[in-house]
Parts: structure tokens; sequence; C-alpha cells
């Protein structure tokens, strides 16, 4: 079989932590952490659309990708190279799963037929390169935003005629996310949202959307698909407002049409950051719903208002992603994916798995700090004294129930005074600094 990057070999972790040019200095698959390998943990899921489909152009320019599959003698020759260099690329970096949007693995044909035959013919190949290589599917999706016929949106189209074609696209997209045996299928509402009100059935455009993925929930049933259904919230791009805003709003939106115990969700650091909340935010507010499914690991930046998708290299955060992991007992059906590109400047073949290994590496140190971190119960044990006072006199009564406006007001009136513990916010973060530079 052909080698798209004969210049990269396997990458290995090095005990050298200052040595040169590609190789892993914090990510040890095989080491346990917990009683459980760093593979296990961190389950590192390659994104089909952004390393194999980017090619670096914005606004203001044209590709700038070198891209060693490019040059195929027609658009589904190109799409078989990319299955093959996209294995490529995760097996040297020892990335066990994927994911991918129908439109990412083939291109699309004159007429919907036409296009499912493409998609069919190149999953046939991913699917013999699964059985190959050994990895496997995170979860499938479907591109419902590229093609003009979605500029009102899918599910939420003020054309009846889109809103069937995007069900039909869906239930396809299921079929193939079934067959190769994914372990979740997302739904991220790419043009689900509006500009303005003032041309907007805000009523009508969710009622149809809850409808549509009632229909995906009843479909996966029907087909035996034993994955979990995703939604993946972002509150805007490419619409001004897109409905599933952040996990509180849209957890409210499947709660108030009963869609809750058929769908959890896929945070998207870059995504929560731009709902004006931190990463961590999202994943706490799931966890504690148990809604906590998968995780796109990617980070944006600070400065801008808009998804950069940069590969996630704040340790911070990745401990933070990794603390709310682990306190929900692991991932079941989720991973974390590498919804990230690199820089339209980083244009070289190899920058792709220099991208990817400062990704294992932040995240891999994050679980080590994140293990050790609750292993101690440094933050478990400050929190639970910072809120003891629920565990005794008025404060037991309160977290059982057991009291009313009457009774409080008659405490409040009494002789106590009012005694508050400190936050030390400064003295926990330096504590957690600390875990972070020894975690091993
Ligand atoms: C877009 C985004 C998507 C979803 C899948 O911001 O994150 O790539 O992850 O459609
Ligand atoms: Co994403």
């Amino acid at each position: 079989m052909k080698e798209y990057f004969p210049n990269t070999g396997k990458i290995e972790y090095s005990g050298d932590r200052f040595k040169k040019g590609p190789c892993f200095r914090q990510y040890n698959a095989g080491q346990t952490v917990g009683g459980k390998t760093m593979e296990e943990h961190l389950k590192f899921s390659m994104a089909f659309w952004h390393t194999m489909g980017y090619g670096g152009s914005d606004p203001f320019g044209a590709d700038t990708m070198v891209r060693p599959w490019q040059n195929g003698s027609s658009p589904m020759k190109i799409a078989e190279e990319k299955v093959y260099a996209a294995f490529e690329i995760m097996q040297k970096l020892g990335i066990r799963y994927f994911c991918f949007h129908d439109r990412d693995i083939a291109p699309e044909g004159n007429t919907l037929a036409e296009t499912n035959k493409n998609l069919d013919s190149i999953v046939k190949i991913i699917k013999k390169m699964m059985s190959d290589t050994g990895i496997r599917l995170l979860w499938g999706t479907a591109n419902l935003f590229t093609n003009p016929r979605f500029m009102h949106g899918a599910a939420t189209s003020c054309n009846a005629d889109v809103f069937a074609y995007a069900a039909a696209q869906v239930k396809k997209a299921m079929e193939v996310t079934t067959e190769l045996g994914g372990a979740g299928y997302v739904f991220w509402g790419g043009r689900e949202g509006y500009e303005t009100l003032l041309n907007t059935d805000m009523q009508l455009e969710l009622d149809n959307m809850a409808f549509f993925l009632q229909m995906a929930a009843d479909y996966a049933k029907e087909i035996g698909f034993e994955g979990q259904l995703l939604i993946e919230p972002k509150p805007k791009e490419p619409t001004k407002h897109q409905y599933d805003f952040d996990v509180a709003s849209a957890l409210a939106f499947l709660k108030s049409y009963g869609l809750e115990r058929d769908f959890k969700f896929n945070i998207e650091s870059n995504h929560a950051t731009l709902a004006g909340h931190t990463f961590q935010h999202d994943l706490r507010f799931a966890r504690i719903n148990e809604m906590l499914g998968s995780v796109d690991a990617n980070q944006g930046d600070m400065l801008l208002g808009w998804d950069t998708d940069q590969f996630p290299t704040d340790i911070y955060s990745t401990t933070f992603c990794m603390l709310e992991i682990l306190e929900m007992g692991g991932f079941k059906k989720g991973g974390l994916n590498f919804d990230a590109k690199v820089r339209r400047a980083s244009y070289r073949p190899d920058d792709i798995f220099y991208a990817h290994i400062a990704g294992m590496d932040s995240f891999a140190k994050g679980l080590k700090a994140a293990w050790k971190i609750m292993e101690d119960g440094v933050l478990k044990d400050f929190i639970s004294k910072k809120y003891e006072s629920y565990s005794r006199g008025i404060g037991k009564k309160i977290s059982g129930k057991e009291t009313d406006f009457k009774s409080l007001e008659k405490y409040a009136l009494g002789p106590g005074t009012i005694d508050n513990p400190s936050g030390r916010q400064e003295y926990l973060e330096s504590i957690l600094n600390e875990y972070i530079f020894t975690a091993e």
C-alpha cells in the first residue's frame, strides 16, 4: 500500500522531555493511571473534516495545505486515497477512533441516489480498513450545512422539501454509522438558527426540530443502532443565533419536548467559550444532569469571537475536562475527538502529526493531574467543608426539605450571627498549579 507520509514513522513516547521532533512527551498509551491505561481513559479520535478536508482557505485567501492525496484523478479517487491516508495518520499516532460527516468521506453526486451510492462505496473501503487495523468509529454525522439548499437551515428550514431532504440524509448517515459500528451519532445544528426574527417563525422551527430529532431517535431504535445519540451545542456561527445555544438551553429544549432520555451531549470546548462559559462549565452542567456523552477536544482564542478550532494545548482546560470525565467514571460511549485544525500557515503534511501530538500530550498531562487531584480529594474535601452548614442544624432541615419560610424567618430573627467560610480561590489555584506541575 502507498505510504502517504514516508518521512514520518510511528510516533513513540519519549522519556526524554526535551527530545526534538515528533514524539510524545506526556502521552504514554500503555501507562496506567488509576488502574486504566491512558489509551483507555482518553479515547482519542481524529476528525475527518479538519484533518483530511481542511485546505487552509480563509475569507481572505486560498488553500495553503500541502496534502499528499490531493492529486487524485477524480473526486472518488481522492476520497479513496483520503481513507488510506487517514488510517496511516491514525496508525502512526496510535489514535484508535475517528469521526466523520457523510460529505467528508464521499463527494455529492447529481442526485441523492448517486450521492448515497458514492457514500456506500467509500464506506466499504472504510469498513475494510477498520477491520484490518482495529480502529473504530467514535461517531458519524450528516453535513446539513455546506450545500446551498440548507441556506435557511435543515430541520428548521422554511422549506418542507429541505426538511424532507435532511431527513433522508440523516437516515442514510445513521444507517452508515450503524454499519460501521459507531459508538455514537452526533447532531450539531449546523444552520438550525436564525439571522433575524423579522423573517422567522421560531415556534414552528423549534417544533420541527424536535419532531426531526424524535424521528431520528425512533429510527435509531428501528435499525438497531446501539450507539449514543448526541446533541452538540454551539451558540453562534454560522447563524447569528443557533438554537442549541449551550448545554443548559439545549437540555431545556430536549425536556420541553420529552426527548431528554434519547440524547446526551457532545461538548466542544470552543463552543462553550463562544457561549460565554468555560469548557468546564458546560461539562459540569451536563455531568450533573447525567447528560455528558462525548467531547470535541479543541480550544478557541479568547481574543477572537469565532470558532478557531485550535488543537487543545491549555493544560488548565484539559485538567478541568479530565476531572469531569473522571468524576463521571470515564467515557462509556464517548471519547476525545480532535475537532481541531492546524493553523493556515502550518501547511506541511507533518504539521498534522505535530498538532495531534500537542493535543494528545496536553490531555495526557491533564489526565495525570486530574487523577491525582481526585485521588487526594483536595477539591472535594474543600468543597464539602465549605457547604458543611447543610449537614447540621437548620441546614440539615433545609437539605431534607423539612422547613418552610415561617420557620426560617423565626431562625433568622433569633440571636445567632452569620459567620461565612472563606472561598479561598487563590489558595486553591496555587494548589491546582502544584498538581499540574508535578503530575507524572
Ligand atoms: C462545527 C462543529 C462540527 C460538529 C459536527 O463547529 O463542531 O464539526 O462537530 O458536525
Ligand atoms: Co464539533
